[in-house]
């Protein structure tokens, strides 16, 4: 049973699962437009609807909806990978972040404990808990900080995880996952906005790439291999806490400059502050400016995992580059740009 199977990581690894025999029921919510781009293809698969892969619709804030479909399912395997995952618009949208991200986990396993279903729970905790980082890199040891009401959401959730796990025997892992991205990443976070952008502005269908805090890090991996990373948590021996990371951080700035490289420009950066900006070599063309818009309250600057636990207990470990990831990803959205078809 997977909440958030719309969402980037919800696609990937109900691919994953269904490869392994498992039959999937994902949980979706009603939009009034279609929300369900990234599954389409498996939903469109005879081999798989009504047979192996199941959708229902559901909310995590909605308690009743989630204990019947608990009971009625009897899941095995709960990965719960919904959330209102935007840390920016966490701060317009605070209370119902907490509602979704925080209060929404809660739900989720007091469904477990009420109806009593053996089940293994999953949850997608992130790296933003460490926020204002107490260490470098960061371990499944580093106390956390949270700086976003989405962090702080999450936060809850993490604890809520560890104390029915304590308190209640249920087999409730967290995934402490630092950034991951690919060709199915929402567009509004930085790294498939700046490919979209780039791929459109070199093919002349956007003039201009607007971007906050150029300079915050971020230790970005590949979303295929860490939701592998989240099935191999469930099948550990016991419930336990996990980081997911590459080991490695760039700048936002260098993200930019490794995009505009794979197609053939190179970004030379000129001004300060919110005057900065980033101008074509080749033609001197002005690309890149500053909105502070994208400024957030509170940022996290710098975030770097060491997943040596994953591999340790879980034989896990990233394969992707960031330089191979920025390739996937420009890849993918200059065909996408080249044929409109996104
Ligand atoms: P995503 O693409 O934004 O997907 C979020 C999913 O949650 C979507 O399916 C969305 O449904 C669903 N959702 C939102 N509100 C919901 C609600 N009230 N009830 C039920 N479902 C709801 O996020 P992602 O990148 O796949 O991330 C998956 C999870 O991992 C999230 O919990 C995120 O916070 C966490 N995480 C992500 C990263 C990362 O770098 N990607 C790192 C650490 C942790 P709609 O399609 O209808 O909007
Ligand atoms: O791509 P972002 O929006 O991702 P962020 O905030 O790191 O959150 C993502 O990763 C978390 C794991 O650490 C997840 F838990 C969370 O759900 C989400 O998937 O922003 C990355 C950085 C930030 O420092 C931001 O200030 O990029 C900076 N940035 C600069 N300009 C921008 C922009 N971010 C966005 N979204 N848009 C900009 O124009």
């Amino acid at each position: 049973m997977i909440s958030g199977i719309t969402g980037q990581d919800g696609s990937y690894l109900t691919e994953m699962l269904l490869e392994k025999g498992y039959i999937v029921h994902g949980i979706i919510r009603r939009s009034s437009s279609f929300n369900t781009f990234r599954i389409d293809h498996i939903y469109n698969n005879p081999d798989y609807l009504n047979s192996r892969f199941f959708l229902h619709y559901g909310d995590l804030t909605d308690s009743s909806n989630l204990n019947r479909l608990v009971e009625k399912i009897q899941p095995t395997e709960i990965y719960n990978l919904g959330a209102q995952s935007h840390v920016q618009v966490s701060f317009e949208v605070p209370e119902y972040t907490a509602e979704v991200d925080g209060i929404g986990t809660l739900r989720f396993l007091d469904a477990i404990k009420e109806t009593g279903v053996k089940t293994r729970f999953y949850q997608a905790s992130t790296s933003e808990l460490y926020g204002k980082v107490q260490e470098i890199p960061q371990t499944e040891k580093t106390p956390f900080y949270p700086r976003s009401p989405y962090a702080a959401a999450k936060l809850y959730s993490y604890w809520i995880v560890v104390n029915y796990r304590e308190g209640y025997n249920v087999f409730a892992s967290n995934g402490i996952l630092f950034n991951h991205e690919s060709e199915r990443r929402g567009k509004t976070f930085v790294t498939r906005k700046i490919t979209v952008a780039a791929s459109k502005i070199i093919l002349g269908q956007q003039d201009m790439l607007s971007l906050g805090n150029l300079d915050a890090k971020r230790d970005w991996g590949y979303a295929p291999e860490y939701v592998e990373g989240m099935w191999r948590i469930l099948q550990a021996d016991r419930p336990d806490d996990f980081v997911l990371a590459t080991n490695e951080t760039h700048s936002i700035r260098e993200f930019v400059e490794e995009t505009f490289m794979n197609l053939g420009e190179e970004i030379v950066w000129k001004g300060n502050g919110v005057d900065e900006k980033g101008f074509l070599k080749s033609s001197g063309k002005e690309v890149v400016r500053i909105d502070p818009r994208y400024f957030r309250p509170t940022e996290v600057d710098l975030l770097v995992g060491n997943p040596a636990k994953a591999k340790e207990i879980l034989g896990w470990q990233p394969k992707t580059t960031f330089r191979d990831l920025v390739k996937i990803m420009v890849a993918s959205d200059f065909e996408k740009a080249k044929k409109r078809s996104e």
